[in-house]
């Protein structure tokens, strides 16, 4: 049974500066996923605070809303059969070091904070995240 489904992906500061944009969409499309919204944008600290919400209350989360909206960001809507869990298996662990071989944040992440990519953790929030980003 088809099981279509949409996910959020964010190419983040540390990726976009290093000019990585194409290598990294290449490996979504290569990996089966279409790519069907794609913008690059900058946000706000206030619009990172709010998109990272879910983790205000951890010690990481001044630093991260900083470092999200430092820089140009490329947002994507992805599109494959469980399109949510694979996306975030292709991202590989939070911690690039932790990261399995192959995966964007192996290959292309710097550090925990500084880890290329985001994706959406559940189809719900995958609804939310697509919704913040694309309202249209
Ligand atoms: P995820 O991006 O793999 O879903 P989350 O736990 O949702 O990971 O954390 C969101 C982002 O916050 C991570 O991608 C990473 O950039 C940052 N982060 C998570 N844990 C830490 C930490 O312990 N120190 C610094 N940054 C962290
Ligand atoms: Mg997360």
């Amino acid at each position: 049974m088809s099981n279509t489904e949409q996910t959020l992906s964010i190419i983040k500061p540390d990726a976009v500066e290093r000019n990585l944009d194409s290598e990294i969409k290449n490996m979504f499309t290569l990996n089966g996923f279409k790519i069907i919204r794609d913008k690059k944008i900058k946000i706000e600290k206030l619009e990172a605070e709010k998109f990272y919400k879910v983790h205000e209350t951890k010690p990481f989360y001044n630093d991260l809303c900083e470092y999200l909206s430092s820089g140009p960001i490329i947002v994507m809507v992805l599109e494959k059969e469980n399109a949510v869990l694979a996306n975030r298996e292709l991202m590989g662990a939070t911690n690039p070091n932790d990261a399995a071989e192959g995966t964007i944040r192996k290959k292309y992440g710097i550090s925990i904070d500084k880890n290329s990519v985001h994706g959406s953790d559940s189809i719900e929030n995958a609804k939310i995240e697509i919704d913040f980003f694309f309202q249209d």
